[in-house]
């Protein structure tokens, strides 16, 4: 290593490690251990600029080990990020600039929020398709306007979960080669040594998943690391994986153990720390030299890159007129949503499963919207939605449809890689009943606010004869409890029209769409101009209003005739149709008293799942709060309790 490397990576230990124990709080071990490759891949590699740090063709840098992230403020404050010496210090503090965990859209320059291990790598897995798909549809001969790596910082842990496996899979089938993986390869973790919980070897596994695998023996080696990213960045055809061995906590007294993961040293620690690094320089302070080596080997470098891609694009946007202003819109979320009358039109009456049509809606937008990619996990059959332009991959980088495979975890971290990356909406889908194979992706979009879209079919138990594994009950209220998640379950085709034309209007919340497996009738009371305000007057009686059905989904219907008929004998109930609780919660009081008025408390809500989300609408709830069982669909309704009859006689009883 020579002088200015190993002083700039002393820096970034001794600092970090001093700013965790000053807070006493973080993980100095993969700071003392990752920060030779962390300062390998800024000052040599990574294309990124503090001046426009949302440059669209900037590397993407991921780090999956989100524990890290002390490593990373550091990094970002060294290559002139609005990131202050003082927002350093107050690392993990209340209302700080630099959190516990990287948090996107709130430190500049971090690009996904991580900590949840797993979710980093996959989610980058979504990045490099959505850089490959770009690369293939905008670059010419002479002009390469879409040409960036995707490079994730990974430690044992990541490699551990599941959803890594699923994404490294997709990702060797796709040949995804801008992918580059670093591998903090330490031999521990939390609790120990990774042998206690693992024996496979990383490289059989990662060749056998179609990757390039590098070893770098030396982690404090900066030169040998940089030589392993110039060879992974050579592939034209594999992600590849650095394994990098580090030794965890490097330079402290307890360094290759367990204990230096997550637990701040002590004064003598950090005393011991500086004398085994040689390292004199003040605390909290940084050398000028580093200062000066970040501004030309990252600031610079990152400017003149993206000055000559200004260029560049300047020059594509005089010789592909049509392509560049396709490329504009793309680039700056400009692409034109149909609006819902645009949309083919369903006749009251006519009867359509709201699966068929969420993804007729899919084929009918994505025939018009260049920028939406999606897929589903080999479910397309069953949830009907897939992408356009045929199956995406190396032989068809410009297919739309993405094959995840019975991968739901990966699929959704994917999907909002894919969103992330800027400039596509990503979309996936499967069985409702699987979304909780997938939550913890929707949790990290719902944190971010990002606009990922989460098609289910197969709502309720009226999935029937696969019974209780494959009823969902539980899921609505899993989703509907989740902050920033907007989950709308339509009551027929117009409803769904109007929710999916919604939700790629808008570019704030992850959607969630549940659609149903059976047939149900296009109805003459649904008012698909109404979806926004979350939930709307369905049906209002003629006599007096004394009371409220509150329901949503293919109960909708139902509830409508036991209120018809409860008005043909003198008593007023009204229906109302929430299909979205989120938006109906964001309105004013006054639209909220409108369709539920305090002083009308007969109040019954009726929905096919657990009871749970709707107390906070009416005190009596017709739900199904027990598993379901295989049985035809006939015999679903009466088994529990979902027939005109007994919706009457509930409202009855009250
Ligand atoms: C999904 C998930 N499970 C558990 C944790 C808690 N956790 C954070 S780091 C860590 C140890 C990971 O080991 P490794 O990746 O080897 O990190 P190192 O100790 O080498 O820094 C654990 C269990 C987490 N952040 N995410
Ligand atoms: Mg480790």
């Amino acid at each position: 290593m020579s002088s200015i490397d190993k002083k700039c990576v002393n820096t970034l230990r001794v600092l970090g490690a001093e700013i965790i124990s000053s807070v006493n709080s973080g993980h100095p071990g993969i700071v003392l251990g990752a920060a030779p490759i962390l300062h390998t891949l800024f000052t040599r590699h990574l294309n990124i600029t503090p001046t426009d740090h949302e440059w669209f063709n900037r590397d993407r840098f991921i780090l999956s080990a989100g524990h890290g992230s002390i490593l990373l403020y550091m990094l970002l404050h060294l290559s002139g990020y609005k990131i202050s010496m003082d927002d350093l210090k107050h690392f993990r503090q209340k209302g700080s600039l630099t959190p516990g965990h990287p948090e996107w859209h709130h430190t500049p320059g971090v690009e996904l929020s991580t900590g949840p291990l797993g979710q980093g790598f996959a989610t980058a897995v979504g990045l490099a398709i959505a850089e490959s798909f770009l690369d293939a549809k905008f670059n010419k001969y002479d002009n390469n306007i879409l040409d960036h790596n995707t490079y994730v910082l990974c430690g044992d842990g990541d490699l551990q979960e599941g959803v890594c496996q699923e994404a490294a899979s997709l990702a060797g089938h796709l040949g995804l080669n801008k992918l580059i993986v670093l591998y903090d390869s330490n031999d521990v973790q939390l609790d120990g040594n990774v042998e206690l919980a693992n024996t496979e070897s990383v490289e059989a596994k990662f060749k056998a998943m179609n990757w390039n695998y590098i070893k770098v023996t030396d982690g404090n080696d900066c030169d040998e690391i940089d030589r392993a990213i110039n060879l992974a960045k050579e592939s034209t055809t594999k992600p590849t994986i650095i394994e990098i061995k580090t030794i965890i906590g490097y330079g402290a007294p307890n360094s290759g153990e367990s204990s230096i993961h997550g637990k701040p040293m002590n004064a003598e620690g950090i005393a011991e720390l500086r004398k085994n690094l040689n390292y004199t320089i003040a605390p909290f302070q940084i050398d000028d030299e580093v200062y000066a080596f970040y501004k030309k080997n990252v600031i610079d470098r990152g400017n003149t890159n993206c000055t000559l891609w200004n260029k560049m694009l300047n020059d594509y946007s005089k010789k592909y007129e049509d392509d560049f202003k396709l490329f504009s819109d793309i680039m700056y979320n400009d692409i034109n949503v149909p609006a819902y009358n645009e949309l083919p039109q369903y006749e009251v009456g006519s009867s359509e499963s709201t699966r068929k049509v969420m993804g007729k809606v899919v084929d009918f937008l994505s025939s018009k919207m260049p920028n939406i990619m999606g897929g589903s996990a080999d479910l397309t059959a069953s949830t009907m939605v897939k992408g356009a332009d045929g199956i995406y991959g190396e032989a068809n980088p410009l297919g739309r449809n993405i094959k995840f495979g019975v991968r739901e975890h990966a699929m959704a971290a994917i999907t909002n890689g894919i969103t992330l990356h800027g400039g596509l909406r990503g979309f996936c889908a499967g069985f409702f009943v699987f979304s909780d194979y997938l939550k913890p992706a929707v949790r990290v979009a719902a944190i971010m606010k990002l606009p990922t879209l989460f098609f289910f079919s197969h709502d309720t138990v009226c999935v029937g004869e696969d019974g209780p594994t494959h009823q969902p009950v539980e899921q609505l209220a899993m989703f509907r409890c989740m902050p920033n998640v907007n989950l709308f379950r339509p009551a027929d085709a117009k409803e769904m029209e109007a929710a999916m034309v919604y939700s790629f209007k808008q570019n704030e919340n992850p959607t969630v769409i549940v659609s149903t497996r059976q047939n149900v009738t296009t109805l003459a009371e649904t008012n698909p101009d109404k979806v926004s305000y979350g939930a709307y007057v369905a049906y209002e009686p003629k006599n007096k209003l004394e009371g409220i059905y509150v329901t949503c989904g293919s109960e909708l219907q139902l509830c409508i005739e036991a209120a018809k008929k409860l008005d043909s004998e003198g008593v007023g109930v009204r229906v109302v149709s929430m299909i979205s609780q989120f938006l109906f919660d964001k309105q004013d009081a006054s639209y909220k008293e409108k369709i539920l008025p305090s002083n009308i408390t007969k109040r019954l809500a009726v929905e096919m799942g657990a009871s749970m989300p709707w107390y906070k609408y009416a005190s009596n709830v017709l739900g199904i709060d027990e598993y379901g069982a295989s049985m035809p669909l006939k015999y679903i309704h009466e088994t529990y309790g979902f027939t005109v009859e007994n919706i009457y006689n509930k409202y009855k009883e009250i």
